[in-house]
């Protein structure tokens, strides 16, 4: 197979599976655009896959339910290339790269954008200033700007050559934060430690147990790496309908979480609610300003022990967090990053 559709990556041959792509940033917003393109045959294959039902013909727009992720528009440009516009959201896109890539979709870098970058000295160039327009963390600022030279001396071009690895997906937690969940037994303090990680009130802290009946989050800055920071309500006995729901979206926030910091205090013992397989927690004790913290039993399973009020041992929880996300040796490893 040779050729390229319409629209699809330039200059490049069209790969064996239908490419699947974006062309939004992965931010939340009304619509977001991605295209597949390849033999009219996949495509076809792959849109009844998505959504139940053949797809438009060329030329046509109709609506479709994206199976149980979302609904939205499919605009057929031609056989060979479709438009699959869903609300734009990152979890949206997450499930359906998912679900493209469990119906063989191969996930393709969209085209270089030279256009928009005209000084870029070729598309490596142009493609990492797009990347750095929209990255979250100022630590990717210098690992990007590197990628370029690191590329034209490997002779690949980012996306092009194989699937990214472990490292490669880890970085990208760069471009688009990391999640973050903070749980643990009620007044454990876990709003506390969110308010004085973001260094702002974001959250009611309260010495009544069931305080946070909602799913509150922010987006904090860990020495570089900005991670998105859920808030969770603590489980306790006798929660209540508006506890309930928010214990919801906390199990939801779990789920999605690329790390889960289990706090705990003095005497309240450790609350590891199910969250996804493999997903590495950090067992922190907070309250270490209080005597009982030097004894008590939470200490000999804890990481570390931070205080939430005093911000002792604060600055080694940011650096913890910024390596379980982020580890330095994948920034200082010298080899090219497939980030696009
Ligand atoms: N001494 C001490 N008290 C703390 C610390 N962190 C939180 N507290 C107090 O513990 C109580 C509970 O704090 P919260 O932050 O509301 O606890 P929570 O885990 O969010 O509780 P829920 O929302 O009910 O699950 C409040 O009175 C806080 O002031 C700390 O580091 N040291
Ligand atoms: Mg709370």
């Amino acid at each position: 197979m040779t050729g390229t559709a319409p629209g699809a990556p330039a200059g490049r041959t069209r790969p064996a599976m239908p490419a699947w792509w974006w062309s939004t940033a992965p931010r939340p917003g009304a619509i977001a655009v991605a295209h597949v393109a390849g033999e009219p045959g996949d495509v076809e294959r792959v849109l009844l896959g998505l959504c139940g039902r053949p797809a438009p013909p060329a030329g046509q727009v109709e609506w479709r339910r994206f199976g149980t992720v979302d609904d939205g528009v499919v605009a057929r440009v031609s056989p060979g290339h479709a438009l699959v516009m869903p609300h734009a959201g990152p979890r949206i896109r997450e499930l359906l790269d998912a679900r493209m890539d469990a119906l063989g979709a191969r996930t393709a870098a969209g085209p270089a954008p030279m256009d928009a970058y005209p000084e870029a000295a070729d598309a490596v160039e142009a493609c990492m200033l797009g990347v750095l327009s929209r990255a979250a963390s100022p630590a990717a600022i210098d690992l990007l700007a590197a990628q370029p030279a690191r590329w034209r001396a490997a002779g690949w071009s980012p996306g092009h050559e194989g699937l990214p690895d472990a490292r490669d997906l880890r970085l990208r937690r760069l471009l688009d934060p990391a999640r973050v969940a903070i749980v643990g037994p009620a007044n454990a303090g876990k709003s506390t430690l969110l308010n004085a990680l973001a260094g702002r009130t974001v959250a009611i802290a309260h010495d009544e147990p069931g305080t946070t009946r909602d799913a509150v989050c922010a987006r904090i800055d860990f020495a570089s790496v900005v991670a998105d920071v859920f808030d969770t309500p603590g489980v306790r006995a006798g929660m209540d309908a508006v506890e309930r729901a928010a214990a919801e979206l906390a199990a939801r926030a779990l789920e999605c979480a690329d790390l889960v910091v289990e706090l705990t205090a003095p005497g309240l013992g450790w609350a590891a609610p199910p969250r996804a397989a493999g997903t590495p927690v950090l067992r922190v004790l907070n309250q270490c300003d209080r005597p009982e913290a030097r004894s008590c039993a939470e200490r000999a399973d804890a990481a570390l022990a931070v205080s939430a009020r005093t911000r002792e041992g604060c600055a080694q929880l940011v650096a913890a967090v910024r390596e379980a996300l982020v580890p330095q040796a994948d920034v200082l490893d010298p080899r090219p990053w497939r980030f696009a």
